[in-house]
C-alpha cells in the first residue's frame, strides 16, 4: 500500500478551499492507502499566535478531520509537535537547502511582503514541510495547488540527499484535485481563499451558519457582462463560483453550464448557496459531536504514538547516513 501524508495548519477555521483542495482527498485516499494526517502546529507559529487560541485550534482541526470522515481506525491523526523528529529532521534538511531556493518561494514572498524583519521560520517553513513528508517515507501528498512549489522543493531536497549520502528518502509525488485545487477569495477572485484574510466574507468556513454561507455567496464579486462561461482569466469571479459548485456537487462545470436556465448571476448564487449548505450540514453535525469528546484526545495521543513508531527508524536512518551521534 502506498503511504500518504498531509497536514493542515491550526491557524483558524478551515474553509472550503482547504476542504475542496486538500481535505476531501484525505477521505478518498484512506480506502486504499496508508494515511497519516497531521495538524501542523509548528508551522502555525511561523507567524504570531495566541497560545490559548492555538491549543483550541489544534483540537478544532482534529475534530474537523474526523467530522469530514477521516477515520482514526484507518488513518493516523496526530499533532506535529508531539513527534519531535519533525523539528530534528527539519534542521538536517535546512543544512541541505539553499537560502536562494527558499527566498524564491512564492508563499514566502507573499507573506513577508519584502520586509526583512520577518521571522526566519517563515523562510524555512518549506524545509519543515519537507521534513514532515520525508519523515514518513511518503509516496503521495494530497494538497492544494498553492503547495505545488513546496512539493517540488521537497523532491529536490530528497533527490539531493539521496545523491550525496545514498538512498535515504522516498521521493514523494503531489496529488492535486481537478476541481477545487485552487479556490479563490469570494470578495477578490484574483487572490486565493485564506483563513487569515481580514474580510470574513472572503471565505466560507466549514462551520459557518447557513445565514453566513448565504450572505458570503450572495455578495461574492462577479463581473458585469452577464455571460455564463468558465474563463478564470477574463471571468475569475464567476469561474470561481462554478468551480466551487462543481467540486461540491461532483457535476462537471460543462454539465452544470449545459443544464442551467439562470436569468442572472443571482440565480447561480442561489443554487450555489443551497449546494454548499447541503454539503456542509453533515460536517457541522459530526463536528459538534466530536469536538468536546474524550475520544478526540485519545485519538490524538494514539496517533502520536503510531506516528512516532514510523518516524523514529527513519530519523535513525538519517542520523546514520549523516554520521550524527555515536551510532548503535
Ligand atoms: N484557496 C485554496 N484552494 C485550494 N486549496 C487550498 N489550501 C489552502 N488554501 C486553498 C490547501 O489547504 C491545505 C491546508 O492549508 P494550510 O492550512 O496548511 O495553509 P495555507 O495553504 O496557508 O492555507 P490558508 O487557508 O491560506 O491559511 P493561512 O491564511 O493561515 O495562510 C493545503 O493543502 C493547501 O494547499
Amino acid at each position: 500500500m502506498k503511504r500518504v501524508f498531509s497536514g493542515v495548519q491550526p491557524t483558524g477555521n478551515i474553509h472550503i478551499g482547504n476542504y475542496l483542495g486538500a481535505l476531501k482527498q484525505f477521505v478518498e485516499l484512506q480506502e486504499d492507502h496508508e494515511c497519516i494526517y497531521c495538524i501542523v502546529d509548528e508551522h502555525a507559529i511561523t507567524v504570531p499566535q495566541d497560545p490559548k487560541e492555538l491549543r483550541e485550534h489544534i483540537l478544532d482541526v482534529a475534530a474537523l478531520y474526523m467530522a469530514i470522515g477521516v477515520d482514526p481506525k484507518k488513518s493516523i491523526i496526530f499533532v506535529q509537535s508531539q513527534v519531535s523528529q519533525h523539528a530534528e529532521l527539519g534542521w538536517v534538511l535546512c543544512c541541505n537547502c539553499y537560502t536562494g531556493e527558499l527566498s524564491r518561494m512564492t508563499q514566502f514572498k507573499a507573506k513577508s511582503g519584502g520586509n526583512e524583519s520577518v521571522g526566519t521560520g517563515l523562510l524555512t517553513y518549506p524545509v519543515l514541510m519537507a521534513a514532515d513528508i520525508l519523515l514518513y517515507d511518503t509516496d503521495v501528498v494530497p494538497v492544494g495547488n498553492d503547495q505545488k512549489q513546496h512539493i517540488e522543493l521537497t523532491r529536490d531536497i530528497a533527490i539531493r540527499v539521496n545523491n550525496k549520502y545514498g538512498k535515504t528518502f522516498v521521493v514523494p509525488e503531489g496529488r492535486f484535485m481537478k476541481e477545487g485545487a485552487r479556490i479563490m477569495a469570494l470578495d477578490d477572485p484574483e487572490a486565493k481563499m485564506s483563513k487569515s484574510a481580514e474580510n470574513i466574507h472572503s471565505r466560507i468556513s466549514l462551520l459557518d451558519e447557513d445565514s453566513k454561507i448565504k450572505k458570503s455567496i450572495m455578495r461574492a464579486t462577479t463581473d458585469s457582462d452577464g455571460e455564463f462561461r468558465f474563463d478564470p482569466v477574463q471571468k475569475p469571479g464567476v469561474s470561481n463560483l462554478l468551480n466551487i459548485y462543481s467540486a461540491f456537487s461532483g457535476v462537471s462545470v460543462d454539465e452544470i453550464l449545459a443544464g442551467q436556465n439562470w436569468r442572472g448571476y443571482g440565480d447561480l448564487k442561489k443554487e450555489l448557496v443551497a449546494v454548499t449548505q447541503e454539503a456542509l450540514a453533515p460536517i457541522k453535525k459530526n463536528y459538534e459531536e466530536i469536538r468536546h469528546s474524550e475520544e478526540l484526545i485519545r485519538v490524538l495521543n494514539d496517533g502520536a504514538e503510531r506516528a512516532t513508531a514510523i518516524a523514529q527508524p527513519v530519523m535513525q536512518r538519517v542520523r546514520d547516513k549523516f554520521g550524527l551521534g555515536l551510532g548503535r
